[in-house]
């Protein structure tokens, strides 16, 4: 369930968390014109940071520019925003979710007469795939939904409306008693799960889907492919075959909800061993060292949210 923190930000101002409410009639309920993020401030050693805010806000204008929703705000301002946001509902860890949606004024697909809100929220959230998850590792599935074709719904934007293909996956596998579902792309290659990259590792070699196979461009994949290169292990973004996910050693999914969760067998096929593999637990261990401070911030991803505080 969703705790209420105490403030919202929306165009610039600091908000009532129940005041944080739009009309049944904005552009983005009928049309799904929203864009979104995810981003995750740690309790570190050191105290709350942020995981890489610049990448996210940037990803947040990107998002909104592919689908020509002006943004008046830079990364850089949003980010800021995010930080400030953290610090004045005192969390010390937390998810926080920035929303720019098309709102209230007039109604018709074209956007005209339409203004466009930026909201930031953020509260307690634990585990996305359950608790043992990220030690035991989950269940998935194949999807029998496909992940958006390309000159269909832009995958490269975080864009709300393409959640809706995410739910089918999601719940799909949800009603068939797995943890998660894992699409393929229109041309029947690995794609990613309904709110995670994927990864895929056979001989010590990691593997995962390029952009062009209909993936978000995650920035928990990203950082992933950093930390992995800087333990030594080549990465290589290729198409991956269905096949090769029965096939591999480890399998893993990255996300900013879902962290780095081991993936324990596909269709009911366990995938190795059928738990969490080496590989995979070297790098899960160089993430969580990392935003959880007990490793140095080598690669610079941490935004501190405390410093900033006027003493
Ligand atoms: N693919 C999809 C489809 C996706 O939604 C996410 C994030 C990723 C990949 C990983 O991207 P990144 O977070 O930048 O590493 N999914 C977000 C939403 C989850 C939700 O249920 O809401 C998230 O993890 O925050």
């Amino acid at each position: 369930m969703l705790t209420p923190t105490s403030k919202i930000w929306h165009n610039g101002q600091l908000i009532n968390w129940d005041d944080a409410k739009i009309h049944v009639l904005s552009h983005v309920v009928s049309y799904g014109s929203s864009v979104f993020e995810g981003v995750r401030c740690y309790n570190t050693k050191n105290g709350p940071a942020i995981f890489r805010s610049f990448e996210h806000a940037r990803r947040l204008v990107d998002s909104a520019k592919i689908y020509r929703i002006g943004v008046n705000w830079t990364a850089e301002q949003l980010s800021e925003a995010f930080v400030e946001l953290v610090r004045v509902n005192k969390l010390q860890s937390c998810y926080i979710r920035p929303i720019v949606l098309r709102g209230y004024g007039n109604v018709g697909v074209l956007p005209t007469g339409v203004p466009i809100e930026v909201y930031v929220a953020c509260w307690e959230w634990g585990k996305y795939l359950g608790a043992e998850a990220l030690e035991q590792g989950v269940d998935v599935c194949i999807s029998s939904w496909n992940r958006l074709a390309p000159n269909t719904l832009p995958a490269m934007s975080k864009a709300g409306a393409n959640y809706m293909n995410s739910q089918l996956i999601r719940m799909e596998a949800d009603v068939n008693g797995y943890a998660e579902g894992i699409a393929l792309d229109s041309n029947g290659y690995v794609s990613e799960g309904s709110g995670e990259n994927i990864f895929v590792i056979r001989d010590g070699k990691i593997v995962t889907p390029p952009l062009g196979a209909s993936v978000l461009p995650g920035i928990t994949r990203d950082s992933i492919i950093q930390i992995a290169k800087s333990l030594g292990y080549g990465v290589t973004e290729t198409l991956v075959p269905r096949e090769m996910l029965y096939l591999a050693d480890e399998v893993f999914f990255t996300g900013t909800a879902a962290e780095v969760t081991p993936v324990r067998s596909v269709d009911r096929i366990p995938v190795g061993a059928g738990k969490r593999g080496p590989i995979t637990e070297k790098i899960q261990k160089a993430f969580f060292d990392i935003v959880e401070g007990n490793a140095p911030d080598q690669f610079g991803w941490l935004t501190p949210v405390a410093e900033t505080v006027a003493k």
